[in-house]
């Protein structure tokens, strides 16, 4: 049995009940009114639910946040956050009352939307919907995954539960089917989501669009479902959580029927609840409806915040004995329990790279999807954290840790995810992974599919989550299957997102260095983007400046032949830093002394001292980019003495080098381009 089933608080008399579920819905309805913005409706008509979870089962420390067998709690309805606040403030985690009375105001620690890491006890940024429920099924793929790995007959140190609340928007948007399917699929018998059904959006009636059975839908998806109608019968959601608990072989969905704007005389059950303030007049009407003093505002009764604040004490408990288990636990298994310890605290082995390959000219063309591949197999090997996979392009992104299996309900130790055609979701799920703890989550599929996946992807560089994202088939060089999907825009557009790291290696030695970032960093997301067709290999005795030269974003890979100042510098990324050194050959004998950088992340050379920069680019010297992708950003990024060997349309079909020949990537083409920036130094060019 889990061991959160033991920890029930004893259960409160009901008129207590109410009034802790009033000092909620009250607490966010003046959190709302004095920030004079946000959504009352939400928390008003949730609260009863969300108090029977947190109050009757939740295993959660509110002194310590970061235990690692807590429950998790994820408000995928972020626009409810009122209600998260007010349960934080009075369970007693470190969120003074004065924080509640700063919603949504500058440096508060109650942002518009629940922010990871600026309020202690919010477990994932939500607000963007969907996001949070893939989220959950992210940490309950996590929970059982660490589970299978470190958990004995006699030791059950990881076993908690993920609670998610949902509202119809969640349920809406795409990503709830990607990942209620994965969750059914993988009978996520742990994760456990509340649905508050109220019948509402912003614009009017679910009605209006969004009438399929929901029930049936996740039923559909081997969900196990219950429905309670009356949200304020504390007893029926406990009871339907207790179900849920019990039904350990699939997911759990309890659609509640709420009321939006709960106790409001003239916003209840409409669209007026959702997104601003009840107004001072309405305010009053629904406190005096509800036997609540009107003044002061922020009132918490003092059995209600006693009451609240068992928690604190439970908590404790709850921690304690686990601590306990895990001391029997690390006497049986003391390595395994360093182990766990390391992987939650996120430190890597030492010398995990030891075994890292170098690869020789010798070894012939190769993609750098496929050099990447062979860094997964080693890193994989070394490193039992790492656990991804791909959207049904394993074979092409060469994502696979071969002999670590199939992560499936008959094998949770399995680290290859099969996430099904599933971008947005995969994202979403490998944030929640990371969230989670305990394990370094990728995932892969071709670099223009990105798109399908943006919003994880900006939520996992807002929250600075180790994520990594092996993006393969990168450029209009991947040939033949034409336009849809030859990337164009999708480097700058990924280049655009604050904190994501970009890196576009030029080969196979390049490959295992941008690897080398990708595993330790340890803040935030790294995208490799990686080429379908093969590429010849920079033996490090020629080009011995890669290692070092990667983590900095751009180096100098090949220096003007003579040691006098270049006459121009070609910075090239991925597969085009070799029509750079072919140009600079070909430059050389005609007289022109060109330097290559190469400049695999922009992010990253972006980041280093101006004098390294200077040393790398002088500011004085022409510059000629050339890369197979969007010139957007180049122009801004080296100021007017350059010019851009780009693609300013969509692409293609045709094999690889034919259309990469067709949009200006020939030696040819980079040396004119040289020259004509030589000729013509003061004009901005963008050529194709
Ligand atoms: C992806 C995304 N699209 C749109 C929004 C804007 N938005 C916020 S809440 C909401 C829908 C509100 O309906 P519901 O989810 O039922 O919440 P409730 O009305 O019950 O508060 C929308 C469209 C968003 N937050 N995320």
């Amino acid at each position: 049995m889990s061991s959160s089933a033991t920890l029930s608080a004893p259960i409160a008399p009901p008129a207590l009940d109410e009034l802790c579920v009033n000092t909620l819905r009250f607490l966010a309805v003046d959190m709302v009114q004095k920030a004079n913005s946000g959504h009352p409706g939400l928390p008003m008509g949730s609260a009863s639910m969300a108090y029977a979870l947190w109050d009757r089962s939740l295993k959660f420390n509110p002194r310590d946040p970061h235990w690692p067998d807590r429950d998790r709690f994820i408000l995928s309805a972020g626009h409810g956050c009122a209600l998260l606040y007010a349960l934080l403030h009075v369970t007693g985690f470190d969120l003074p009352l004065e924080e509640l009375k700063n919603f949504r105001q500058w440096d508060s620690r109650t942002p518009g939307h629940p922010e990871y890491g600026k309020t202690p006890g919010v477990e994932a940024t939500t607000g963007p919907l969907g996001q949070g429920l893939a989220n959950g099924v992210g940490m309950a793929i996590a929970e059982v995954a660490l589970a299978a790995r470190f958990n004995r007959p006699s030791h059950r140190i990881v076993d908690h539960y993920t609670y998610v609340l949902v509202s119809d928007g969640d349920l809406e948007e795409g990503i709830s089917s990607e990942a209620g399917s994965i969750a059914g699929h993988e009978h996520l018998g742990k994760l456990i989501v509340l649905y508050a059904d109220n019948h509402i959006t912003i614009e009017g009636s679910t009605e209006l669009a969004f009438t399929e059975d929901r029930m049936a839908r996740f039923a559909a998806f081997g969900w196990h479902v219950q429905r309670v109608e009356r949200s304020n019968d504390i007893d029926a959601v406990a009871l339907a959580l207790e179900n849920a608990r019990k039904e350990t072989d699939r997911p759990s969905l309890i659609a509640v029927r709420t009321h939006i704007g709960f106790g409001s005389p003239h916003k209840q059950d409409t669209a007026a609840a959702h997104g601003e303030a009840l107004g001072v007049e309405e305010v009053r009407l629904t406190k005096e409806g509800m036997g609540w003093p009107v003044e002061p505002a922020f009132h918490i009764p003092e059995e209600a915040l006693e009451h609240f604040r068992r928690a604190v004490a439970r908590g404790s408990v709850a921690q304690v004995e686990w601590e306990s288990r895990f001391k029997a636990f690390a006497q049986e298994h003391p390595d395994l329990a360093v182990e766990f310890q390391r992987v939650i605290d996120r430190h890597l082995l030492k010398d995990w790279d030891a075994s890292l390959p170098t690869f020789a000219s010798a070894d012939g063309s190769m993609a750098t999807r496929v050099a990447s591949g062979k860094v997964i197999e080693i890193l994989g090997s070394r490193l039992p954290e790492m656990m991804g996979g791909s959207a049904d392009l394993g074979p092409s992104t060469h994502t696979n840790i071969d002999r670590a299996g199939n992560f499936e309900p008959e094998n949770w130790a399995g680290r290859n995810m099969h996430f099904g055609i599933r971008e947005n979701a995969m994202g979403a799920i490998l944030n929640g992974i990371a969230l989670h703890r305990g394990l370094i989550p990728y995932g892969g599929t071709f670099f223009v599919f990105t798109d399908y996946m943006r919003p994880p992807m900006r939520l996992a560089a807002m929250n600075a989550l180790p994520v990594i994202y092996i993006f393969t088939h990168d450029s209009i060089g991947m040939g033949e299957d034409g336009p849809t999907h030859q990337p164009v825009e999708q480097l700058v557009g990924l280049r655009s997102i604050p904190g994501m790291v970009v890196l576009r290696p030029a080969d196979a030695n390049e490959t295992v260095a941008a690897w080398r970032v990708a595993i330790g960093r340890q803040q935030g997301p790294v995208a490799l983007v990686l080429t379908r067709q093969g590429l010849p290999v920079l033996d490090l005795k020629s080009y011995p400046a890669i290692p070092d030269g990667v983590p900095l974003g751009g180096y100098i890979l090949a220096d003007s032949p003579t040691s006098e100042r270049p006459d121009i510098v070609l910075i090239a990324t991925g597969s085009e830093v070799h029509l750079a050194l072919e140009a600079r050959d070909r430059l050389a004998a005609e007289g022109v002394h060109a330097r290559v950088v190469s400049m695999p992340s922009t992010n990253l050379f972006a980041s280093q001292s101006a004098d390294y920069r200077e040393k790398v680019v002088p500011v004085d010297v022409p510059l000629l980019v050339i890369e197979a992708g969007s010139p957007v950003g180049w122009q801004s990024f080296v100021g007017p003495r350059i010019a851009v060997i780009g693609i300013d349309t969509f692409g293609a079909s045709a094999p690889g080098p034919v259309v990469m020949q067709h949009y200006g990537f020939t030696v040819e083409n980079v040396c004119r381009q040289a020259h004509h920036v030589l000729d013509q130094l003061k004009e901005k060019v963008s050529c194709v």
